[in-house]
């Protein structure tokens, strides 16, 4: 009875686990990098990654975990590790499979860490700015192809390019997705991992280019209010309110 009662409650948590997840994997420069397993103990876990605890996702997007889907800590010295990554190269984040939400936004952001790692910073106390986004790509809210979706086809990755005029440094990178199939719930899958920058360049974000997490979004952006049935027709997507300019390769 116990034994058919907790079989049962483990098929439900894998059920639950399948409907949603997070980023489990990177590459960069042909490197392959396991990210942190959620759901065991951070104990022997080494990885670029930073921790994070369950596949469901954030629901405010003012939420003290909306940095790094997580309290904001790092591993410990020795068991987080941190990339390189040439600026100007490629980094591809891998969501489980199958990533189930097909329908809204990817987003990518950098932030610099003070010291001379970022082990040990807590990510709500950085600055981002984004070097990528991607919203609805055609069609119509309702029924178009939206980064998501790209993501889910191209083996469930998201790849950006590290900006070759970012200043060489320690960072962390910041993958999101935002699935919009359930607002006005909003639901944000963020996911963080260190890497250290070399070869860049002297372009640094601007003031206004930079924001804190929580901070950056509101629940009430544009972007995480569009109503994908009442306003099935529209085949515009307003990303984010705080965004004035992009940092992309300028
Ligand atoms: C697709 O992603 C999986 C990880 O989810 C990876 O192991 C596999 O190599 C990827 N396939 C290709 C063709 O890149
Ligand atoms: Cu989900």
């Amino acid at each position: 009875m116990l034994a058919i009662a907790s079989l049962a409650a483990l098929a439900l948590s894998v059920q639950q686990v399948a409907a949603h997840g997070g980023v489990l994997y990177y590459s960069n420069g042909g490197n392959w990098y396991k990210g942190f397993t959620p759901y065991n103990t951070p104990v022997g876990q080494v990885t670029i990654q930073r921790p994070w605890n369950t596949y469901d996702p954030i629901l405010d997007a003012t939420a003290p975990t909306v940095s790094c889907n997580d309290d904001g800590n790092s591993l410990p010295a020795g068991q987080q590790l941190t990339a390189t990554v040439a600026a100007g190269s490629s980094i591809t984040a891998y969501w489980n499979n199958p990533w189930p939400h097909p329908t809204g936004p990817v987003l990518t952001y950098l932030a610099q860490c003070p010291g001379s790692t970022c082990t040990g910073v807590n990510s709500n106390t950085l600055r981002w700015f984004k070097i990528d986004e991607a919203g609805l790509l055609s069609g119509t809210v309702a029924t178009g192809v939206w980064a998501a979706g790209k993501m889910v086809a191209e083996n469930n990755t998201w790849t950006s390019t590290i900006p070759a005029s970012v200043p060489s440094g320690q960072y962390l990178i910041r993958f999101e997705t935002i699935a919009l199939h359930s607002l006005p719930a909003v639901t944000l899958y963020p996911e963080c991992a260190q890497i250290e920058i070399v070869g860049g360049g002297s372009r640094a974000p601007t003031a206004a280019e930079l924001v804190t997490f929580p901070g950056g979004y509101r629940n009430t952006d544009p972007g995480l209010v569009v109503d994908l049935y009442g306003q099935a027709a529209q085949t515009q997507y307003v990303t984010f309110y705080f965004l004035l300019s992009d940092f992309i390769n300028r």
